[in-house]
């Protein structure tokens, strides 16, 4: 396995793993890699030829009082368990290698940006938009796999590929979880025992609202509601949002056709939490 730090070499790399007809499959991550990370690289080895990995902790998209200092980094355990899995290629750059001086170039999924997570996190999906776009350009994979946990950044990938034609298949992979639900997450790590347990809310909202799908109910704003009362017994969680949406605009919808996009998002603690059903899917 090649653990590579510059554009150039990354790119030539991959140009001639490429030759031949050889599919390349990229799975990229910010690193901290837990099983939910390794489900997507077991994917790419399944469905591509040659795997590649980037490991980036992507400044840009961490607001100014969030965690980029503290988020965790195990670049060596990471190449480690990458090697093990099967990656050929591991790219791994310094962030100025990645933002030269005086960068001002944005990709902006416009509309879908500002939803779920956008609306907290205002000009993150921009900047994960911008680094994929970024890292498709380096790599240029065939197909790139991404996680359902974070449904709303690949469903702005998914249209940033359409609608700037680039020639890469987006895969997305299914939740991986703990054995009671919890799903698997980097920031999992900055949960004490406490607040580990209380963290469980998050998907029992969740599992409410799917519940009640299930009997028939299709009002979206009797779904929320449910959902929502679960949290009034975790003092430990501040609910962000609880949303019933369209997958792909993910506009709010009144009547949940199916299939609609449940997802949550929550702060335990000061460690921002999401998680996402998909009702009727
Ligand atoms: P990161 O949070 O490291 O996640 C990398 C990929 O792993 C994402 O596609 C995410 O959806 C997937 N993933 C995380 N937890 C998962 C779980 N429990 N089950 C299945 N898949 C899971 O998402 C990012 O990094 C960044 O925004 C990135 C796309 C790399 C751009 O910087």
């Amino acid at each position: 396995m090649k653990i590579v730090g510059t554009i150039a070499e990354m790119r030539a790399l991959c140009r001639s793993a490429k030759l031949g007809g050889k599919r390349l499959g990229l799975v990229p991550t910010m690193g901290a890699l837990h099983e939910g990370h390794l489900s997507l690289v077991r994917a790419a080895r399944a469905k591509t030829d040659v795997a590649a990995a980037s490991i980036f902790v992507n400044p840009t998209q961490f607001g100014p009082t969030e965690d980029f200092s503290r988020y965790p980094r195990a670049l060596e355990k990471d190449c480690a368990i990458l090697e093990r899995e099967g990656v050929e290629f591991v790219f791994a750059p310094a962030v100025e290698e990645m933002y030269p001086s005086g960068a001002a170039t944005w990709v902006t999924v416009e509309a879908l940006s500002d939803r779920l997570c956008g609306k907290s996190r205002p000009g993150h999906f921009r900047a994960v938009a911008t680094v994929v776009a970024k890292l498709f350009h380096i790599i240029e994979p065939d197909a790139a796999f991404f996680g359902q946990k974070d449904a709303a950044q690949h469903a702005i990938i998914r249209k940033m590929v359409r609608d700037l034609d680039m020639p890469v298949a987006i895969e997305v992979c299914p939740i991986v979880r703990e054995s009671d639900g919890l799903a698997l997450s980097s920031r999992n790590a900055y949960l004490n025992a406490e607040e580990r347990k209380s963290a469980l809310v998050l998907y029992r909202s969740l599992r409410r609202a799917q519940e009640l799908f299930q009997t028939g109910e299709r009002n979206s704003a009797k779904l929320i509601a449910a959902a929502r009362q679960e949290f009034a017994s975790e003092s430990n969680v501040r609910l962000d949002y609880f949303e019933i949406v369209n997958p792909d605009s993910l506009e709010p919808v009144l009547d949940t056709p199916s299939p609609s996009l449940a997802a949550v998002a929550g702060y335990v603690g000061n460690t921002r939490l999401i998680d996402n059903v998909l009702l009727g899917a």
